[in-house]
C-alpha cells in the first residue's frame, strides 16, 4: 500500500479531489502554506493499493494547472503590492507529488 501526497493549488483541489473520489479513490483534504510563498495552497492524502498509484497521479496531474504567481522579494518586506513594491513572478505547480510506503493501515 502507497501513501500519495498530493499538493495543489486552492484553485485546482475542489476537481482534483472529487475526480480521485469519481474513481473511487478516498481523499483527505489538508489546508496547507507554502513556505516560500506563504500562501495557502491544499495537500492531498490518498491512501491506496500500489497498482492504483499510476492512476492517481495521472488524475492530479491531468487536472492540476501550472500557474505564475508574484512574490514579493525581501527588500520589499513592509511596503506592499501598492508601494512599488519589487516583485518577482514564480511559477508554481501544477502539483508535487510524494509517494509513500505504508507498513499497515487499519480502521478502527
Ligand atoms: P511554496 O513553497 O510557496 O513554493 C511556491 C513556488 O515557489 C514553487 O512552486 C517554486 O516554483 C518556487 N520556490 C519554492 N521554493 C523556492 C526556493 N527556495 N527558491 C526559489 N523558488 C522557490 P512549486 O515547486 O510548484 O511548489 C508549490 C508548493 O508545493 C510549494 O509552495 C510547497 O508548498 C510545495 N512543495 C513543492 N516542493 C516541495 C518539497 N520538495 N517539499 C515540500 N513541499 C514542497
Amino acid at each position: 500500500m502507497k501513501l500519495i501526497i498530493a499538493i495543489v493549488n486552492n484553485d485546482d483541489s475542489a476537481v482534483v479531489a472529487s475526480a480521485l473520489t469519481k474513481e473511487n479513490f478516498t481523499v483527505t483534504k489538508l489546508s496547507t502554506t507554502g513556505g516560500f510563498l506563504m500562501v495557502g495552497n491544499t495537500t492531498l492524502l490518498i491512501g491506496t493499493e500500489d497498482e492504483r498509484v499510476d492512476t492517481a497521479k495521472q488524475i492530479v496531474a491531468k487536472y492540476s494547472r501550472t500557474r505564475t504567481h508574484e512574490a514579493v522579494t525581501t527588500e520589499s518586506f513592509g511596503r506592499g503590492f501598492a508601494e512599488g513594491a519589487l516583485a518577482n513572478d514564480v511559477s508554481v505547480g501544477g502539483a508535487t507529488v510524494f509517494v509513500l510506503s505504508v507498513d499497515s493501515m487499519e480502521k478502527y
